[in-house]
């Protein structure tokens, strides 16, 4: 017998791939993890208005059911966003929770593994997870740099967050061969920041040419994803000194509250929005959101390459 995973697809989401109109993948951890009651809901309306302002259709995942479902409801989200103790869902979590017939959010790491099942080409996200500061000594590297190796999806994005080691993360990249393309920009952006102060090995400010990239690196046989990044707009960027501040002292406090592993994210993630009086986590809801319409632009100028040269 074999085993088949369920995906469940909006109708709108199917009848786009069915007519091979150009669709982005989004995560839902964001809603239940990163952003809090209500500002979670109205962002992820917003980020999928970007995506359709981009030009292509928004399919924003979760599990439930022990299913995989691509394009939430206005209903689902409601409930991911206020609904307390949905599980954070990595990719190794996945089968487990599948399995069992359960639910839970994705990371972007689950979103890719779910985003090549239901053949979406594109994902997009505010910040990818990467090599956390000190993965020297704790080896905490997030499993989304993993995933990009493995799913053949093209994730736009504002870089990687800035709690990491951004530096490392770039080198891991580097040796996980996978290309990084900045758009728009000539360094890799910070998330909240315009530039990590790292240059990006290429930067491409031409969508058509960035979609005959990810088609001429899948031509190649590469089994994983591009990066392909967008900085934050200028009005959305918090001060590179301010915000590494409130990121030094949340590094002290999850340490001293011993806090590792996978909620490591979350918690840094919040004690920076406080320490900046909420400023970090207003930037992170304005990234996802001008990164989606970004994410929308790149996989309707990827649609359009496909059906020209198929
Ligand atoms: N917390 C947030 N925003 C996020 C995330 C957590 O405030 O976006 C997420 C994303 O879903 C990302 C994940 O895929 O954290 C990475 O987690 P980790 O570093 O544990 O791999
Ligand atoms: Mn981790």
């Amino acid at each position: 017998m074999s085993t088949t995973i369920p995906i469940v697809h909006s109708e709108e989401v199917r009848e786009a791939l069915h007519e091979h109109r150009p669709v982005v993948a989004l995560e839902s951890n964001v809603i239940t993890h990163g952003l809090s009651y209500p500002h979670n809901a109205e962002t992820a309306h917003q980020v999928e208005a970007a995506v359709r302002k981009g030009g292509s259709v928004p399919a924003t995942i979760c599990i439930e059911d022990g299913a995989i479902r691509v394009g939430m409801t206005a209903a689902d989200i409601e409930r991911f966003a206020s609904e307390g103790g949905i599980p954070k869902v990595s990719s190794r979590d996945l089968p487990v929770v599948l399995a069992r017939g359960g639910r839970g959010a994705t990371t972007v790491a689950s979103s890719l593994v779910a985003a090549e099942l239901a053949g979406i080409p594109f994902f997009s996200s505010a910040g990818l997870g990467g090599v956390h500061r000190g993965a020297q000594t704790t080896m905490d590297i997030s499993s989304d740099l993993i995933q990009l190796t493995r799913s053949k999806v093209a994730v736009v994005c504002a870089g990687a967050k800035m709690i990491l080691d951004l530096a490392l993360t770039m080198e891991y990249l580097e040796t996980q061969c996978v290309p990084v393309i900045a758009h728009g920009s000539d360094d890799f952006p910070a998330f909240y920041c315009a530039s990590s102060g790292i240059r990006a090995p290429h930067r491409i400010d031409d969508e058509d040419l960035i979609a005959k990239v990810v088609a001429t690196h899948w031509a190649a046989g590469h089994p994983g994803g591009v990066v392909i990044t967008t900085p934050p707009r200028d009005e959305d960027a918090v001060d590179p000194a301010v915000a590494e501040a409130a990121i030094n002292d949340a590094l002290v406090q999850a340490e001293r509250d011993g806090v590792t592993g996978q909620g490591l994210t979350k918690y840094l993630m919040h004690a920076v929005d406080r320490a900046t009086g909420g400023r970090t986590a207003q930037a992170n809801m304005a990234v996802l959101i001008s990164t989606a319409e970004v994410g929308g632009q790149m996989a309707a100028a990827y649609a359009r390459y496909q059906s020209d040269h198929s």
